[in-house]
């Protein structure tokens, strides 16, 4: 079953947006198999986004991310990395589609609330750079 990782970082957490943000996923209608809240460490921060070493603002968004507590998740069903995406919207949320999390959240692209792993194979390495098998939960929701 294909799985994506969504991390809820610190300004979703800060604004009481936990609950909000985790309701569009669950509607939706896919499973939640993987969740904690954690104190990233600069280490995993620059694992995570490694792709954007070179960019001018990889050291403020290790700052940002590093910040406060962030709600790490695996998140299971057909379709998922590209669905949670859309569900997400634009990575600057002024450019973001209202009905989107960050469309209707943010207006900051430093700010924008939520990470989603762009591919299945993203997903994969973010997911075993985030988790261990154990924290992981399968199960089948009855509806
Ligand atoms: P996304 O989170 O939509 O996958 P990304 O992978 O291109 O976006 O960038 C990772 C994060 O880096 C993004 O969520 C916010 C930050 N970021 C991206 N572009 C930025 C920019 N031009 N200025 C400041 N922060 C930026
Ligand atoms: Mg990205």
């Amino acid at each position: 079953m294909e799985q994506t990782f969504l991390a809820i970082k610190p300004d979703g957490v800060q604004r009481s947006l936990v609950g909000d943000i985790i309701r569009r996923f669950e509607v939706k209608g896919f499973t939640l198999v993987g969740l904690k809240l954690m104190k990233v460490s600069r280490e995993l921060a620059e694992k995570h986004y490694e792709v954007h070493k070179e960019r001018p603002f990889f050291s403020s968004l290790i700052e940002f991310i590093t910040s406060g507590p962030v709600v790490a998740m695996v998140w299971e069903g057909d379709g998922v990395v590209a669905s949670a995406r859309k569900i997400i919207g634009a990575t600057n949320p002024l450019d973001a589609k209202p009905g989107t999390i960050r469309g209707d959240f943010g207006i900051d692209v430093g700010r924008n609330l939520i990470h989603g792993s762009d591919t299945i194979e993203t997903a994969q390495r973010e997911i075993n750079l985030w988790f261990i098998q154990a924290e992981l939960v399968s199960w089948n929701p009855a509806n």
